[in-house]
């Protein structure tokens, strides 16, 4: 296969200006003819027409009603070419596919008792033969035809325009969609489902139809997601003044899925585990993510969308700023620390490895062999960060500007990451090309930070250098435009701020935080009329995806810890404080911890105005990835079991003050997801799987009551949890088939089960993990359980996964080359472990070696280009 590059993008060759597919379902095939009113691109002056298609069976092509012949066009290599287009006409194509065996769920598929689409990136070739690329625009109108019983419902993009019953037991539906849209956000769906209905009043008084589609067995489970869209819609309003624009929104539930969900427009595609919700088969984290997930699709709407990517190296363009306005969503709805805590974790432990193992690649990509190996946590999570700091650079008011500018001058185009800049510069005057280079210089910036304060001038000197180590593309990179949030702490709080060179009248009224503005390789900022030795609190809210290195003692971080105005950053420095124990610890040998940091969070246990959910996260010792990059020369396991003595010595210290927490938590409440209640229940379920580390009495009982006795699944997960960690082999077992036979009907409930055990430390977790992919409740077609399964053992399991045996990389090795050809999308994603194998030293050969006997199979072009570059 070969790869694809930005530098050669050009306009396409013709325009699609209507779409009229016809889709026709069989049992085990389907019919599909589509009629396309093509247009020659005045500016490009190509006759040639060549669409995209994959695994179609052509039956029949017509230009103008007249049927073409075989010397009219040529089929070949999933392309079709038609020499002569020099004029406006139409196009008819009749093709047949079959849904039913498709497993790499892209194009038209069958799951269970429904038939659906995934379109994005290059699913809809899969339909038929089409321009298939974002910037092709066009007006869909689609009839759908199939068995009344077999597929009562049918349903596609925008509204229904006709709907009957045919001969035989059939029926159709006939559905247009108004608005001009790329191929990748056309979606069908024909089945049985049932519907919840409800309905949303936009600002401008119009109504619309809420309508969500899911199995009969999961009508209860459809609340919290409508509810989380009527948020979005309304929050949507009030903050980008973008309204919904159809009379109707549908989302749709399907249990295979490759995404966790998908904007069609007015017909979202929903995993099941971004959508169904309820008490008792959901957790507090999956509660949150279904109205972040819900949310994400529905602000697509217009950014993605009403205004569209060009190609897709711009992909960033929609989904890095839509995953920036769901997370200050989702900050809105619940605990913006909390949320913002979560993000950087993400990051910093996924993201950054990304950027500095061998599939790093800017954020807008130069090339690229197969698209769906970029929806990677660099075009998104980066991404979102980018438009971040652009928010941050103009503030909120000028923002807001940029995005109505962007909005206005961009609606019904296919547009670039440079167009969306381009808006920010134009309402705020300021010039942003250097900023741009975040958008095409791959790897994180590291930001070397030291500090000289005099007492005699009373000023206090920041000193920052940035760095960026050499990245597959690039080995040099020019400085990035960085912006640094920053306050100076003093003996009472955080002092005000004046730089040596500001005039006093410059300053706002609260000065007490800053933002500098980094430009060059080094620059040194200096404050004025500091009257004490001032503790830096640095990089504030993480104001830009870069690692921070400060010298900072241990008495520095435990101030920043209690006493930082910054929420985000008192988290922050109790990260430090665990990078610091495991440091002292390898150097040492034996991990004592420090008295004061133990009785820091001691005192922090105790303090009533710190919100609970944050302190969960001040009790967590960096994850072993995360360690991982900070101490890159230790090995994997060594800094796993450090990890692991660590986290036992803390509960142990604070056995007493966890306690507390958790017998004051009181189980039989009513079950709320609020974030006050999430927050409660978050420290107390936190401070038992502590406990439980320890072996400690109290986690022994009520590990099993809390199990027992659960009205949640927060609650119930989080005591099996704890059992898992601290009961004998056997009391283990017996709860692990309680909890199966109780939950054996809810598959997302079963995927919980089998990510627990595929992420338990023990020397049997390996076989165990092998023999649970021959449970009646497992299947290879079925992401959700391959992700459970394989994705917890490799990604979250660092213990087992990386054995000195090398059975773990082995192992994984087998499911990517059975999912290889089944499912390239899933295969690719879940071999990204083994990339890493520079990282390990001599572990690092029998991680290649299993790369090496993937690469000997005949590879789908998905797990071609992650193999290649990883072991380029
Ligand atoms: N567009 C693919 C799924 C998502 O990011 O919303
Ligand atoms: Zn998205």
């Amino acid at each position: 296969p070969s790869a694809i590059y930005l530098a050669d993008y050009r306009e396409p060759t013709h325009w699609i200006d209507e779409t009229h597919l016809d889709v026709v379902i069989f049992p085990d095939q389907t019919r599909v003819t589509a009629r396309l009113k093509i247009t020659p691109n005045a500016a490009r002056a190509v006759s040639e027409l060549v669409l995209d298609g994959e695994g179609l069976q052509t039956q029949a092509i017509y230009w103008n009603d007249a049927r073409l012949t075989q010397d009219d066009f040529d089929e070949c290599d999933g392309k079709l070419r038609l020499k002569q287009i020099n004029e406006s006409g139409w196009l008819t194509t009749e093709v047949i596919i079959c849904p039913e065996s498709n497993t790499a769920l892209e194009g038209l598929y069958r799951s269970r008792t429904m038939y659906c689409t995934q379109c994005e990136a290059e699913g809809f070739r899969k339909i038929t033969w089409y321009l298939d690329r974002p910037d092709v625009m066009s007006v869909f109108t689609t009839r759908l035809e199939a068995d009344q019983s077999l597929c009562p419902v049918l349903l596609s993009n925008g509204n229904l325009v006709a709907s009957g019953s045919l001969p035989n037991g059939r029926h159709f539906a006939t559905w247009h969609d108004p608005h001009k849209k790329p191929s990748y956000l056309f979606a069908l769906v024909a089945g049985q489902l049932s519907c919840v209905k409800d309905q949303f009043v936009t600002a401008s008084n119009r109504s619309v139809a809420i309508e969500v589609y899911v199995e009969p067995k999961d009508l209860d489970k459809c609340s919290h997601a409508i509810d989380s869209l009527k948020r979005a819609m309304r929050w949507d309003e009030q903050n980008y003044g973008r309204e919904y624009d159809l009379d109707i929104y549908m989302i749709v539930a399907v249990d295979d899925f490759n995404m966790g969900a998908m904007e069609n427009k007015g017909l979202n595609i929903f995993n099941t585990s971004c959508v169904l919700a309820s008490a008792a088969t959901t957790t507090d984290i999956g509660f949150q993510r279904v109205e972040a997930v819900v949310a994400h699709e529905y602000f697509h709407n217009w950014s993605g969308n009403r205004v569209t990517c060009r190609d897709w190296f711009q992909l960033s363009l929609k989904e890095g700023f839509t995953v920036y306005r769901d997370a200050e969503f989702s900050a809105d709805m619940n605990s913006s620390t909390v949320k913002r805590i979560e993000d950087v974790n993400l990051l910093r432990t996924a993201q950054f490895a990304e950027d500095a193992g061998p599939l790093a690649h800017p954020v807008r990509p130069a090339s690229f062999i197969e698209i769906s190996n970029f929806y990677t946590l660099t075009v998104y999570e980066k991404g979102a960060e980018l438009v971040r700091m652009l928010a941050t650079l103009l503030g909120p008011e000028y923002f807001r500007k940029g995005t109505d500018l962007y909005f206005e001058r961009h609606d019904g185009e296919a547009v670039t990451c440079d167009d969306f800049v381009a808006s920010m510069e134009a309402v705020s005057s300021r010039d942003l090309s250097q900023f741009k280079r975040w958008y095409s210089q791959a790897g994180t910036p590291e930001l070397i930070v030291s500090s000289q304060y005099s007492e005699a001038y009373k000023t206090f000197r920041l000193t920052i250098e940035q760095r960026c180590p050499p990245t597959p593309e690039a080995a040099e990179k020019a400085p990035f435009h960085i912006p640094i949030r920053v306050s100076l702490l003093g003996a009472a709080g955080a002092l005000p701020l004046k730089l040596a060179n500001q005039a006093v009248g410059d300053l706002p009224e609260d000065n007490t935080e800053m933002i500098l503005e980094l430009t060059k390789s080094e620059q040194t900022f200096e404050f004025a009329g500091v009257h004490e030795r001032p503790v830096p609190s640095l990089l504030r809210g993480f104001s830009a995806p870069v690692n921070l290195r400060y010298a900072y003692s241990e008495t520095e971080l435990i101030t920043l810890l209690m006493q930082d105005t910054d929420l985000f950053n008192r988290w922050s420095a109790s990260q430090e404080l665990g990078v610091l124990a495991v440091s002292n610890a390898i150097k040492a040998g034996t991990c004592e911890l420090s008295g004061d940091w133990v009785n820091a969070l001691q005192a922090n246990l105790q303090r009533d105005d710190l919100d609970p959910a944050v302190m969960a996260y001040m009790l967590q010792i960096p994850s072993v990835n995360y360690l991982h990059d900070r101490f890159p020369e230790t090995d994997i396991l060594t800094l796993h079991q450090t990890r692991q003595d660590l986290v036992r010595r803390l509960a142990l210290s604070l056995a007493d003050a966890l306690r507390e927490k958790v017998l004051a938590y009181d189980m039989r409440q009513p079950y709320e997801v609020s974030a006050a209640a999430v927050a409660v229940r978050s420290l107390s379920n936190t401070a038992l799987l502590l406990l439980a580390e320890a072996k400690d009495p109290l986690a022994l009982r009520e590990s099993i009551t809390r199990f027992k006795h659960a009205n949640n699944m927060t609650d119930q997960l989080a005591g099996l949890r704890a059992i898992a960690r601290c009961q004998s082999d056997n009391v283990v077992k017996e709860h692990l088939a309680a909890f199966y036979s109780q939950w054996k009907d809810e598959a997302l409930v079963v995927n919980q089960w089998l990510s627990l055990q595929a992420t338990r430390d023990e020397a049997d977790t390996l076989v165990a993990v092998q023999s649970l992919t021959s449970h009646p409740c497992f299947s290879w077609n079925n992401p959700n359980k391959v992700r459970a399964l394989a994705g917890a053992f490799a990604n979250q399991n660092p213990g087992q996964f990386h054995r000195d045996d090398g059975a773990g990389y082995e192992w994984l090795a087998n499911v990517v080359l059975k999912l290889n050809q089944a499912n390239p999308q899933l295969a690719a994603r879940l071999v990204t472990p083994l990339t890493q194998w520079r990282k390990h030293g001599q572990r690092g050969q029998l991680m290649f070696s299993q790369l090496q006997r993937i690469q000997g199979a005949t590879l789908s072009k998905d797990v071609f280009e992650v193999v290649n570059k990883a072991l380029t």
